[in-house]
């Protein structure tokens, strides 16, 4: 029965049921009842594995299909009237055509299925921040990650009322197609649709459809912004505390930042980090004329491989119950799971994540295919259970925010940590943030994209006009958080990761927020402010680049160095980026900042960067579409195919 008057609401979900033609429709009300027969039903028809009751209370394994593992951002379309709305980042698509392509994939594909309809809040009901989504999904997966990740239930119906706007997602799963799943966006209707794919970001339409996407574009009109970044507080022996947001890309190091444990010697001092969020923020204007983030998510949606006690204990121990593990891998001894990086023990009797029984003996550590757990591989854990989880996680105004932090991997140039010398050198480090897609292997010179504020894939309208707003951010906030870049990734010429990292960072931490108040000094360079080296506390740094090399203070000061050839080199990669890339609608702050970073390099010969991907013709083409194939008996021959054909 519906649970809402809200005409809207019931509209959509009356259009949605005639498209899908489902033989149910199921209202998600929030209730631990309702959810606690979903699992039920959802182990019956094997969707879900459960797993030790004991080890793991209320824990389940989910196996995608093999084609569906990750992102597809290759198939992720912001459909906006103008094409040029979209911006030359982004792939593109004619509203029209997009609505009538998916209409057409996923006609009559819910006959035989329930069809689940989920009100859901991102943020805390009753903030001002929040949103109110509504998504439809085939997929009870779907409806019980949505319960995790989100604020789910008649609350959200009742916050909207009987004729509040809502975000529209539309999921419908049908035969989990690669050549016909279509992940679209319309922005300007507050539209996302979702087909032929069951896995977390491309179905979890509050995440980085709505949250981000969408977000982002809402943001840019309302004057808010919607950010790829945790947030993190920092507790301060007297028991001050002070907030920062950071801006990593993809499996860059925000999950573990986000719940970092400090040193030994920190925590003695009576330093703690809590976690407000591990990968979106929604950031707006105070009254005071701070900028104030909330994470507007519920849960963590973690990369697994390489999550273990030491690496980050507090993500491992939010894992231990209530949570739905997706493609890692099934420990048969005793019903839990396990990935690469968990243990250095492997297990004796396991289940690898498609399904077949995984041989020990076979594995190597530098071939993927022979690992247990996917890569990519996932859990979808609630907030709560995180050990250090911030008391401030369900505020409604949010927490001020004292610093924001871009980072990303990068093997050489960019030093361990610098800060801007304002709010619009700020902007321009993250417009020209690149980073390597790839794990760095031994030796070899990572491949890097350009990745602005780590926004790159969730940005839901222009690049330029996305550079533009965060300039016009900055002249509404009185007081600006400072801007700071960190690389924890700088490697030595064997690739070793020469910064130790994960709880250390925690030095890094420290030194930012002094500069917040006033009280570490810096060396100005050609690209900002460096610390100097004897200003990184390394008290009790216990760290081995490689056998038999412990990290020092020379290590330090290398990792701190600024390269003037390498940054000149590195300002002619941005032009061209600015140029050739992002084209038209670059502020000009941005290009005053370009010409200062040139300017202070002079005189240094351009040694040459390694370069990016967009530096190659293939990627500075313009978006263009894929081509949707007929694979499938009952998939139609849509109007993308019969276009490319
Ligand atoms: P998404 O959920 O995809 O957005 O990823 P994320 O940014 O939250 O990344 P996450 O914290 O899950 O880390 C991804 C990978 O980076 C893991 O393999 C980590 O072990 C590794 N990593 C994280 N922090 C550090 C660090 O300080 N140093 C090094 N060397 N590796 C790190
Ligand atoms: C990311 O890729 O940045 C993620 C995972 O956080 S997903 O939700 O799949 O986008
Ligand atoms: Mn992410």
């Amino acid at each position: 029965m519906a649970l809402t008057k809200n005409k809207k609401v019931l509209e959509f979900v009356q259009e949605s049921a005639e498209l899908g033609q489902p033989d149910n429709i199921v209202w998600i009300d929030g209730s631990a009842e309702q959810i606690k027969s979903l699992k039920e039903q959802a182990v019956k028809s094997g969707e879900l594995i459960k797993l030790n009751e004991n080890l793991l209370p209320d824990c389940y394994l989910h196996r995608t299909k093999v084609n569906d593992v990750a992102r597809v951002e290759d198939r992720t379309f912001i459909c906006t009237k103008n094409k040029e709305d979209a911006g030359p980042i982004n792939y593109w698509m004619d509203p029209r055509e997009a609505y009538e392509l998916c209409s057409e994939i996923a006609r009559g594909s819910m006959k035989g299925r329930t069809m689940y309809v989920i009100p859901y809040s991102m943020g805390v009901v009753g903030s001002p921040f929040a949103k109110i989504g509504i998504e439809v999904t085939d997929s009870i997966y779907v409806v019980l990650n949505m319960n995790i990740m989100t604020r789910v239930g008649v609350k959200c119906l009742k916050a909207l009322g009987k004729d509040g706007d809502f975000i529209k997602g539309f999921h419908a799963k049908c035969n989990v197609d690669a050549d016909n799943r279509y992940i679209m966006h319309f922005p300007e209707d507050n539209t996302i649709i979702s087909v032929n794919s069951a896995y977390g970001g491309n179905v979890l339409l509050g995440k980085k459809c709505f949250a981000l996407r969408i977000a982002s574009y809402l943001g840019k009109n309302e004057g808010w912004m919607a950010e790829h970044m945790l947030i993190l507080g920092v507790k301060f022996p007297d028991g001050t505390k002070k907030y920062v947001a950071a801006a990593f890309p993809s499996a860059c190091g925000k999950t573990n930042l986000a719940m970092l444990i400090p040193p030994k010697h920190y925590k003695e001092k009576g330093y703690e980090i809590e976690c407000v969020g591990d990968d979106i923020a929604w950031i707006r204007v105070g009254e005071d004329g701070r900028l104030w983030a909330v994470n507007p998510e519920n849960g963590f949606f973690g990369v697994a491989p390489g999550t273990n006690e030491h690496s980050n204990y507090n993500a491992l121990q939010a894992t231990k119950r209530g949570t739905i593990f997706t493609n890692v891998a099934l420990n048969t001894d005793d019903m839990t799971v396990w990935w690469e990086g968990l243990s250095k023990d492997l297990p004796e009797h396991c289940i690898d994540w498609t399904g077949k029984p995984w041989n020990k003996d076979k594995f190597d550590k530098k071939d993927k295919s022979t690992c247990a757990a996917h890569p990519n591989s996932r859990f979808t854990a609630p907030a709560v259970n995180c050990p250090c989880v911030s008391p401030e996680f369900d505020s409604k105004k949010g927490v001020p925010l004292s610093a924001i932090i871009f980072g990303g991997r990068r093997a050489s140039t960019t030093p361990l940590v610098y800060e801007a010398r304002d709010w619009n050198h700020g902007v321009f480090i993250g417009s020209a943030m690149s980073s390597e897609t790839t794990a760095a292997a031994a030796g070899a010179v990572g491949v890097l994209r350009h990745d602005p504020m780590a926004m790159k894939p969730f940005t839901g309208y222009h690049m330029g006009d996305y550079f533009a707003h965060w300039i016009e951010m900055g002249k509404k906030v009185k007081n600006p958080p400072k801007i700071f870049n960190v690389n924890w990734f700088r490697t030595d010429k064997d690739g070793n990761f020469m910064w130790p990292g994960f709880g250390d960072n925690m030095r890094v931490l420290e030194w930012i927020l002094k500069r917040c108040e006033n009280q570490a000094d810096a060396e100005e360079t050609a690209i900002g402010y460096v610390p100097k080296a004897e200003d990184i506390d390394l008290t009790g740094l216990d760290y081995e680049i490689k056998e038999g090399k412990a990290f020092g203070i020379d290590d330090l000061k290398e990792i701190l160095t600024v390269d003037k050839a390498k940054w000149a080199a590195e300002a002619e990669e941005i032009e061209g980026y600015y140029n050739n890339t992002v084209k038209d609608r670059i502020p000009g702050e941005l290009w005053h900042c370009l010409a200062t970073l040139k300017e202070n390099c002079k005189g240094a010969k351009p040694e040459k960067a390694a370069p990016t991907t967009e530096a190659s013709a293939e990627a500075s083409k313009p978006a263009k579409k894929p081509a949707a194939k007929k694979t499938s008996s009952t998939a139609k021959k849509t109007s993308a195919a019969k276009k490319n054909s």
